[in-house]
């Protein structure tokens, strides 16, 4: 028999708080709509973080729901399970009126056994009959716990060809650089399955997938595939990866003899070039930053490009907010830039040193060590040492307030501010 099927993993639509870099995100999701009728499959599996949260905005969900009825109308089922971002333990998800109009089918059928298992049900896809089951993802990867009482007997023994769908990072396969993720061993997956359609980590997994050959012959080793973000969700990912995409698996399979022969492809989606400047500001001065930045935007074509720009390292003088982004993101689009992004999260200036942390002590005492050592450091005219001190104090005691009950969030923003004015005894215009 002749299978064909469509593997996507987090979409994340509406992840980014720039509108314009959105309009990436569900262009992307577009051009994978298209491929995929296009390309003729017999059905799209998505594992997990179709939404960036549980309740998007209108136009997310409409978008969402405009593009999988593309789906629909041409008779491509959509099988999935929902992510660590979409899911809502309330049941209060947006993917939920997907799968009441026929659009999205959860295959995330699970029953908890007399021995306290958790016995997960097959969806049988009614053309090509491969079985389809998945464990859904929690939030901060709390479904971990449910790997290990799952009665993977059932799911072993149940015969013809099987796919499993899950939102989890396993230990074996977990890229260096995501070290602190919470994974799972991959033993505690259940055997025997002919594909394992991962999700959760945004980065293509078997990487070979996005070098040259982009396609390979499945076999047991390299049937548990993350295709990785369809588009890029944050600026590490615009940098790093500049592009997403998703898979399509396509060959034969025996269903009598269970003998598969599948081969998975990596179809990239490049919807804006991308470019990505680093500036090392390490031993150099404000000014020295400056002129090699200017010199960098002035021989670089920016035209209609997603700009990335990382300034890091230790400046030898002067502060980090003497470097304008707003300035530098201006001059990039004066240039034709798409979208300018600016990261100083790695910038540092000797003006301004690290402070010895002080072990031993209650979290009190470390914490007024601390104000007590950056607030000899800071230089604000008319206000001496120990006002700075005290600020601090008071600026971390507004902040930590919670918002009672009862009070609304406009209230609250606007004791904030009050407090905030306070402290350093501004008046309104
Ligand atoms: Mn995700």
């Amino acid at each position: 028999m002749k299978v064909k099927f469509a593997h996507i993993s987090d979409v994340h639509l509406g992840a980014w708080r720039n509108e314009r870099l959105n309009e990436l995100g569900y262009k992307a999701f577009k051009i994978a709509v298209n491929t995929i009728v296009n390309e003729e499959v017999d059905f799209v599996i998505i594992s997990g973080d179709l939404y960036d949260v549980s309740n998007p905005k209108v136009e997310v969900i409409d978008l969402a729901t405009r593009e999988l009825k593309k789906l629909k109308d041409h008779e491509i089922p959509v099988y999935g399970i929902m992510g660590s971002h979409d899911f809502s333990p309330s049941e209060k998800s947006m993917i939920r009126p997907l799968i009441s109009a026929g659009l999205f089918k959860d295959v995330w059928n699970a029953e908890l056994t007399e021995e306290n298992k958790i016995k997960l049900n097959f969806y049988i896809d009614p053309k090509t009959k491969i079985k389809l089951t998945g464990l859904r993802a929690r939030k901060r990867g709390l479904e971990i716990e449910e790997y290990h009482i799952l009665d993977r007997k059932s799911l072993e023994d149940e015969k013809g060809p099987k796919i499993f769908i899950f939102h989890t990072m396993l230990y074996e396969l977990k890229p260096k650089e995501f070290k602190d993720m919470e994974s799972t061993p991959k033993s505690l997956l259940p055997q025997g399955f002919e594909y394992y359609a991962g999700g959760h980590l945004h980065k293509t997994v078997p990487e070979k997938l996005r070098k040259d050959e982009r396609s390979f012959k499945i076999d047991d080793k390299t049937k548990i595939v993350y295709p990785g973000s369809l588009a890029p969700v944050n600026f590490r990912e615009l940098e790093q990866y500049k592009f997403g995409g998703f898979c399509i698996i396509s060959g034969d399979i025996d269903k009598e003899s269970q003998i598969s022969n599948l081969n998975v492809r990596y179809i990239p989606i490049k919807v804006k070039e991308v470019i990505s400047l680093l500036i090392d500001c390490n031993n150099k001065s404000i000014t020295q930053v400056q002129d090699l930045l200017k010199e960098k935007i002035n021989e670089t074509n920016f035209d209609d490009k997603t700009v990335t720009i990382r300034i890091y390292g230790t400046l030898s003088s002067g502060r980090t907010y003497e470097l304008k982004t707003n300035e530098i993101i201006q001059k990039i689009q004066e240039k034709g830039a798409y979208e300018v992004l600016v990261n100083k999260s790695s910038l540092t200036s000797k003006e301004y040193t690290p402070i010895s942390v002080v072990v031993g002590k209650t979290n009190e005492e470390i914490e007024n060590t601390l104000i007590y050592e950056h607030a000899q450091k800071i230089k604000i005219n008319n206000i001496d040492k120990k006002n700075v001190e005290n600020k601090i104090h008071d600026l971390l005691s507004v902040i930590g307030k919670e918002r009672e009950e009862g009070t609304k969030v406009k209230e609250y923003d606007k004791e904030l501010v009050n407090n905030f004015k306070k402290i350093f005894q501004l008046e309104e215009e």
